[in-house]
């Protein structure tokens, strides 16, 4: 069965309450001050199924006072009754909520002339055109308006004929996205707990499920969900529930919080925003502190206008009936992502100034006032109503992927921060990569452009390296990153690495080299490093005194100690304790040892005398050798002898 959420509008006294009451048979002033002043103060349910469509009423109060109440309640209907008695015709809470549903851009409605009892067909005509004029242009023009009486109980029928014909057109809400109930009430049930209640904007809320009320990130588990007041085993976008909670006490929790999909929205103070000021509103300065409502929080904060301003020194302000870009700076965490709306009220007197749409719920820090903030802001502009949503999509992810800069945008924060669908996310993905604007590394995506820099800047430095130092064979990759990409994120640098070097363009693992380098030695460097090597090479196992080396082959100390270094670096020379040896006598006495095991098949042992004895060397050499052998594994030390491994 199809469930609608619709909500009440309307100036106080006008019936709103009276009308659900007669259409449900719920009175839905449900609080003992309620009662006892006749008025709507909180939000009240109740709920009727008419032909097979399940409609939940969320009824608001009409007072000044309550308007942050009736924020809490509109955020999530489909569909608004703008109720309008007949006797009184439009007031300003008729006009405040109205305007409230259309910054909210609440997708359809119509509306009740209530207490036609009380009006005569004059007045009821004069309430037609006022309402007409009111409603002109905007989503309720040409709706029905549909005069009811529920103390007579005449027009009730028209009225549900209404209603229903304008379920009808409904689309239904996406309940496969990510899971959304912003919380409107927290109450206890005895032997139950801790229970909210909200409309579930989107996704769905199963029977033990994992979710967060956020802001504050904290786990619960769902223990019970109830729907119209009946046990189910899920609630689905669209309809309002009752959620019985684990893992949290009532306390713990407050209407303005939501209860989500773990890490699928920001959390944040931060909010780059479209704005849209009301006709009716005073200029919107730069720096105005305002009431920041979104689902059911409300949240203290300042506008900054985005864009370099006139070249006057006053104030910047939007105007009104002007559409505006801004960064919020709230003073508590909201729970946003990219495509929400939201509502602004004045901090005092708190009427209802302007409303607009979620750019981006988290911006970088950073100058507003300029151009290129402004055009930013225009690249991340949208109308989720539009066809253009998908190309918009992309264009929001290339500023992001910007913003990240080196660190990376993480493929999470497509869906947290750019709104992406996480069904959709590897597509935009690979939508991304496919348009030349990005790079994939593990999971995170970095701005095509400065990946190439990236690459671009691995080979200016190792061809600079190289010219400063024609005797290294390349730089430590730790310091070639360090160098180019401290801050950003290390699967991108290795990326970059593995890319060069499959194209042949750079070599090397732990020190990196373009692949054409060659080592520049001058020939007296060119016959110094034979000659050391050589030296080495005839050692064997008894190799000579590096400290001794320049006497002993004939070459300048400086020029010596060069080549013992580069043939070190060049695993020519290789370091045991103190001594160096030719890498080549090692290797041959790794085999000649291992293959003392295959004589025999027996186990093979070796001792210090032994050992000395057959490769002819003395305990100076001998004795780190063998425990070389040990820590290459050829061998293993027992006791005062060696078993061949
Ligand atoms: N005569 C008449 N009075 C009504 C009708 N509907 C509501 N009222 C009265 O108008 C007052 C305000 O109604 P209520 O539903 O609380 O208004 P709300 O503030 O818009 O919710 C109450 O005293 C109701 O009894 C109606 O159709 N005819
Ligand atoms: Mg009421």
């Amino acid at each position: 069965m199809k469930s609608i959420v619709v909500g009440t509008a309307g100036h106080i006294d006008h019936g709103k309450s009276a009308l659900v009451q007669a259409l449900t048979g719920t009175d839905p002033d449900r609080l003992k001050e309620e009662k006892a002043r006749g008025i709507t103060i909180d939000l009240g349910f109740a709920h009727q199924t008419i032909d097979d469509i399940n409609f939940a009423f969320v009824d608001v109060p009409g007072h000044e006072r309550f308007v942050k109440n009736m924020l809490a309640g509109v955020g999530g209907i489909d569909l608004v009754v703008l109720v309008v008695a007949a006797d009184e015709s439009v007031m300003p809470q008729t006009r405040e909520h109205f305007d409230i549903c259309r910054l909210l851009r609440v997708p359809a409605g119509f509306v009740a002339l209530t207490k036609a009892d009380l009006a005569d067909a004059d007045m009821l005509e004069l309430a037609r055109l006022e309402v007409r004029e009111l409603v002109a242009g905007s989503f309720l023009e040409g709706t029905a308006i549909v005069p009811v009486s529920a103390r007579a109980g005449e027009g009730l029928d028209a009225f549900r004929a209404a209603l229903v014909d304008a379920g009808r057109n409904i689309r239904g809400r996406a309940s496969h996205g990510v899971t959304r109930l912003p919380i409107d009430r927290v109450f206890s049930m005895k032997g139950f707990g801790t229970v909210v209640t909200g409309t579930l904007v989107s996704g769905r809320i199963a029977l033990d499920a994992d979710l967060v009320v956020a802001p504050g990130d904290r786990a619960v588990k769902v223990r019970g969900v109830q729907v119209h007041g009946q046990r189910q085993r899920e609630a689905i976008a669209g309809q309002r529930a009752a959620v019985n909670l684990s893992g949290v006490e009532v306390d713990d929790i407050e209407r303005g919080q939501a209860l989500v999909t773990p890490g699928a929205f920001e959390e944040t103070r931060l909010a780059d925003v479209v704005v849209e000021v009301l006709p009716s509103a005073k200029p919107l300065k730069h720096g105005a502190r305002v009431r920041f409502h979104q689902g059911t929080a409300e949240i203290l904060g300042r506008v900054a206008l985005i864009g370099p301003g006139g070249p006057d020194r006053a104030v910047p302000s939007a105007a009104p009936g002007s559409r505006a870009f801004a960064r919020l700076r709230l003073e508590a965490r909201a729970v946003l992502v990219r495509g929400d709306r939201y509502i602004l009220r004045a901090y005092s007197p708190p009427v209802t100034i302007a409303g607009g749409l979620i750019l981006d719920p988290k911006p970088p820090r950073g100058a507003i006032r300029s151009a290129a903030a402004l055009a930013r802001s225009q690249r991340l502009d949208f109308d989720p109503a539009s066809g253009d949503v998908d190309a918009a999509e992309q264009r929001a992810a290339v500023v992001m992927l910007a913003d990240a800069g080196a660190a990376g945008l993480p493929l999470t924060a497509l869906t947290s921060r750019a709104g992406v669908d996480p069904r959709n996310v590897q597509a935009r993905a690979e939508a991304l990569v496919a348009a030349g604007e990005a790079v994939r590394a593990a999971d995170v995506l970095v701005a095509a452009r400065l990946y190439a820099q990236l690459k671009g800047g691995i080979v200016a430095t190792l061809t600079q390296h190289h010219r400063a130092q024609p005797l290294s064979e390349g730089l430590p990759r730790e310091e070639l990153r360090d160098q180019l990409f401290k801050r950003g994120h290390v699967a991108v640098f290795d990326l970059a690495l593995a890319d060069l070097a499959a194209a042949n363009t750079i070599a090397g693992r732990d020190r990196i080299a373009l692949a054409t380098h060659r080592l520049a030695l001058s020939p007296e460097e060119e016959r110094a490093r034979a000659a050391i090597e050589r030296a080495y090479r005839d050692g064997g196992l008894k190799p000579p005194d590096a400290a001794s080396i320049a006497a002993a082959t004939g070459v300048a100390g400086a020029v010596a100690d060069r080549m013992l270094k580069l043939l070190q670096r060049q695993k020519v020379l290789v370091r045991v304790d103190v001594l160096l040896f030719h890498d080549e006598a090692l290797k041959q006495l790794k085999a000649e040892v291992a293959a003392l095991k295959t004589t025999g098949g027996a186990v093979a042992r070796i001792d210090v005398a032994t050992f000395k004895e057959r490769f002819g060397i003395s305990r100076k050499f001998a004795i780190p050798l063998l425990e070389y052998l040990d820590r290459e594994r050829v061998t293993r030390r027992m006791g005062e002898t060696r078993v061949v491994l």
